[in-house]
């Protein structure tokens, strides 16, 4: 097998591109489409600050890296979300990869901040574990980045999260997640941009790209992940991919190109009826919002805080904090 650009020996095929790379070529490619996605949707400007929200994963670790590499200002995020042995190894991963390339990584312990863990806190408020943790991660990151004056949130969803998430709200036509879901979600009152600049990259490529840049992930998944739905339609659009490559691809990016405009971002954008918690100032439909409401019924409390805004009560680590 030969690299389609150098015909020197390839490490990887990319069936759907019709191409084969070597090292360099692979990793040229990887950052050529982070750059095309940035520009294409108009993500950040090279002056802008960017927070990126690591788990310790290749996907996270991997966006870190690659925009480091293109030259952006970037500091990470990393939420302790108190799951076991599985949290003690991501944090260690995502602090091991902000000390080697000297970057800042601010950390968010759930436990020790807000006194309760994923699994505990979602059985006491009896919700499913990935819902509790998903409500919290997003609270959690919005804060950070608004905290911290970050222009923008980067999140590393890759193509095989997109396209799944796409299958699911298809298969249900939520036509109000259907709106949203765009690879940029601009900032609204009390949240911040958000954006996912890899969604032209699959879960595989992102594995290879972490094992051809030395950086050292967390393999394990997360031990709730067993039975989400969303490991179900990967499996599915994984078939269809192997049959005929390119179809995760053409599903995800027509849609953006030709679908997603039907579906109005009006419906699915309720902050005109927002107004600011009363415990902790973040935007919500009610006078206290969903994640102060969890935070009760899973038996924590929300920290006090002496100032107005909400605060995330992040700590920081890394080479350059
Ligand atoms: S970390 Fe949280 Fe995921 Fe674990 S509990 Fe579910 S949502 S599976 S990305
Ligand atoms: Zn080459
Ligand atoms: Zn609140």
């Amino acid at each position: 097998m030969k690299c389609t650009v150098c015909r020197g020996p390839a490490v990887i095929d990319l069936r759907r591109h019709n191409s084969n790379f070597c090292v360099d070529h692979f990793l040229r490619f990887c950052r050529d489409q982070v750059r095309r996605t940035i520009d294409e949707f108009e993500m950040f400007a090279p002056t802008d600050r960017v927070l990126v929200a690591v788990s310790g994963g290749k996907d996270s670790l991997a966006i870190w890296d690659l925009l480091m590499e293109l030259g952006y200002s970037v500091d990470g995020l990393y939420v302790g979300l108190g799951i076991g042995e599985y949290s003690d190894a991501s944090g260690e991963h995502a602090r091991r990869f902000a000390s080697s390339r000297g970057a800042t990584l601010i950390e968010v312990d759930l436990p020790g901040t807000y006194g309760y863990d994923i699994p505990t806190g979602a059985r006491a408020a009896r919700r499913a574990p990935c819902s509790a943790c998903g409500l919290t991660k997003r609270h959690l990151f919005d804060a950070a980045a608004i905290d911290g004056g970050y222009d923008v949130l980067v999140t590393g969803h890759n193509l095989d999260d997109e396209a799944a998430v796409l299958f699911g709200n298809t298969i249900k036509w939520h036509t109000e997640y259907l709106a949203r879901q765009a690879p940029v979600l601009p900032a609204r009152a009390g949240f911040p941009r958000k954006v996912k600049p890899l969604v032209r990259l699959s879960e595989r490529e992102m594995a290879a790209y972490c094992v051809l840049s030395r950086i050292d992930y967390i393999v394990d998944e997360c031990p709730m992940a067993a039975g989400n739905r969303h490991l179900g339609y990967k499996e599915v659009l994984n078939d269809l991919e192997a049959r005929s490559p390119g179809a995760k691809a053409d599903f995800y990016f027509n849609f953006l190109r030709s679908a997603a405009g039907h579906f109005n971002a009006e419906d699915a954008d309720s902050s005109g009826a927002l107004r600011e918690c009363e415990r902790c100032g973040a935007p919500s439909s009610g006078e206290v919002c969903a994640f102060c409401r969890l935070v009760e019924r899973a038996g924590g409390s929300q920290p006090v805080t002496l100032s107005p805004t909400r605060s995330s009560s992040p700590s920081r680590n890394g080479a350059s904090s």
